[in-house]
């Protein structure tokens, strides 16, 4: 039975926005399988051609509108409201379904997709529209330089020095829908319970980091996460 003071910490990947109808990466349909990483997520394919990451951003910003958060988002909102110790969101996924479903505490790891950020002097806004190379930053002024604000490959991501404290200061670690396919995230848990942390992975299947776990509980995010939360705050 858990304290109700302890420290969670929650590292969510593409799988808890799979039932929302957001696309995951490395599942059989996922995105990596329709397209090359190489040439849409890293900082080299973003300065040889432009158009093509911007076109591929554009796509999904449309389809992120007609989406909404599901149960296991719910229920995450929920329990940051209701539980009563520490409680961290760190999300790899650049959609916002986190934050319509009420989360607060959250970290954006791989960035967001509906902000922008200037590739000259890295000002972030918020924008709603496509992005094209008639966009002028305004904070230097400088044309056809926004980017998505995003992490590709190859890039640090975002608010490491809170993540790292919040898994210090763990003492619950739980990942759910993620592969742990990508660096430094997959890497979360194991710092976590080196840290003295206990380790809960939530997710459809096993995946690439499940012997890092001290548990494991299987099924669709919509269903199991609601479960655990429910769990919890009856404990
Ligand atoms: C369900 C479900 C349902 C499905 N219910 N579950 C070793 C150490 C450090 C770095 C490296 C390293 N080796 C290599 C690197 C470099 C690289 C890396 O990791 N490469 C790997 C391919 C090996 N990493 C980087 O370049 C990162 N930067 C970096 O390392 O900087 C230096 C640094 C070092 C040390 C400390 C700090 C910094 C940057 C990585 C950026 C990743 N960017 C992307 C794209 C973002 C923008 C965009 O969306 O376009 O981020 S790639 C993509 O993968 C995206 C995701 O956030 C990320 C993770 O994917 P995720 O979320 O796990 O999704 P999937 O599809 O892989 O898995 C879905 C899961 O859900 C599956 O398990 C399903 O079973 C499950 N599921 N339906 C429950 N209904």
């Amino acid at each position: 039975m858990m304290a109700d003071r302890e420290n969670i910490v929650v590292l969510t990947g593409a799988g808890i926005s799979a039932e929302s109808g957001v696309a995951t990466f490395r599942d059989k349909d996922g995105i990596w399988s329709k397209f090359d990483w190489q040439k849409l997520a890293t900082p080299e394919a973003f300065e040889s051609d432009q158009q093509t990451v911007y076109d591929f951003y554009n796509t999904r910003r449309h389809k992120l509108r007609d989406v909404s958060p599901n149960p296991a988002h719910e229920a995450l909102a929920r329990l940051e409201r209701e539980w009563g110790g520490g409680f961290t969101l760190i999300t790899q996924n650049i959609d916002n379904l986190h934050e319509r479903a009420g989360s607060q505490a959250l970290i954006h790891m791989h960035g967001e997709m509906m902000k922008i950020r200037c590739a000259e002097c890295e000002t972030v806004t918020p924008y709603d529209d496509d992005l094209s190379f008639d966009l002028a930053c305004r904070a230097c002024g400088e044309s056809g330089r926004m980017r998505p604000h995003v992490v590709w490959f190859g890039e640090m991501p975002l608010e490491m020095e809170g993540i790292y404290r919040a898994l210090q200061e763990a003492d619950l670690f739980v990942a759910i829908g993620t592969s742990g396919a990508v660096y430094p995230a997959a890497g979360f848990a194991a710092e976590a319970q080196a840290m003295g942390a206990r380790t809960l992975e939530l997710n459809l299947e096993d995946s690439d980091i499940t012997p890092r776990f001290d548990a494991v509980r299987r099924g669709p995010a919509g269903a199991v996460v609601p479960e655990w939360v429910e769990e919890l705050l009856d404990a």
